[in-house]
């Protein structure tokens, strides 16, 4: 299997099923793609059908949409706890996992993925105060239910469809109770995370639509080094 991802240091959607498939320990390749730079939107469109990663491609199969890759290897590797083993808990991390795919919209405008910044207090809590309330309802609700460190104890796929909004938690020191600083701290100690994480650090791109300065108007495009 192979995952076709972008800019590991912004891209949300890709960290998804990487963290399922590293966590997971199911044998894959990756390859990054650029989300930024001349041509890039040309290349997307060369390599994935939808013109966006993350792309999963098994043999002759492509698919898309983050759901839909975590749900085929859900299939593709029964015997691996990707979803909780409870039914009803099933259904409640796949409603979450929904959630996160269709909503927060808010939250992943105004606060970007962004791995090697540190930009404490640079987003309006105002902004953001219904995804962020929305939150603490849901997240704390289930770990409040499961004990933790996960959402339904151990990781699964709702674990890693959260873990961008433990990485904006810590960019932006959004200001969250302490039950999603500890579930964002569970996030980051995890070790298929650390391993994503180290490499983002590495990387030397910048995607201007995703940085903070660019966003609110305080740097000119292209003019981040
Ligand atoms: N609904 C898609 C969203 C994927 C997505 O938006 N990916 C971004 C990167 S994080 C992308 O490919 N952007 C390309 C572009 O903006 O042209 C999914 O669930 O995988």
């Amino acid at each position: 299997m192979k995952l076709l991802i972008g800019n590991r240091n912004y891209s949300s959607w890709s960290l998804r099923p990487w963290l399922v498939l590293a966590h997971f320990d199911i044998p894959f390749e990756d390859e990054v793609l650029q989300l930024a730079g001349e041509g890039f939107r040309d290349v997307l469109a060369q390599r994935s059908p939808t013109g966006r990663v993350p792309l999963l491609i098994d043999g002759d199969l492509q698919v898309p949409e983050t759901i839909a890759i975590i749900e085929y290897l859900a299939d593709c590797f029964p015997d691996k706890p990707i979803w909780p083993q409870d039914r009803a808990d099933r259904a409640r991390a796949r409603a979450v996992s929904a959630e996160m795919h269709a909503g927060f919209t808010a939250l992943r405008s105004y606060a970007p993925m962004n791995l090697r910044a540190s930009h404490p207090g640079r987003v309006s809590a105002d902004m953001i105060a219904k995804d962020l309330q929305r939150l603490e309802h849901s997240l704390g609700g289930l770990l409040s239910r499961s004990g933790g460190p996960f959402l339904f104890g151990a990781f699964t796929a709702a674990d890693a469809m959260y873990a961008p909004v433990a990485t904006r938690i810590r960019t932006y020191a959004l200001p969250v109770s302490d039950t999603l600083n500890d579930y964002g701290a569970a996030i980051y100690a995890l070790p298929a995370f650390q391993r994503w994480l180290a490499l983002a650090l590495q990387e030397p791109w910048i995607v201007d639509d995703d940085e903070i300065d660019v966003i609110q108007g305080v740097a000119p495009r292209g003019s981040l080094a």
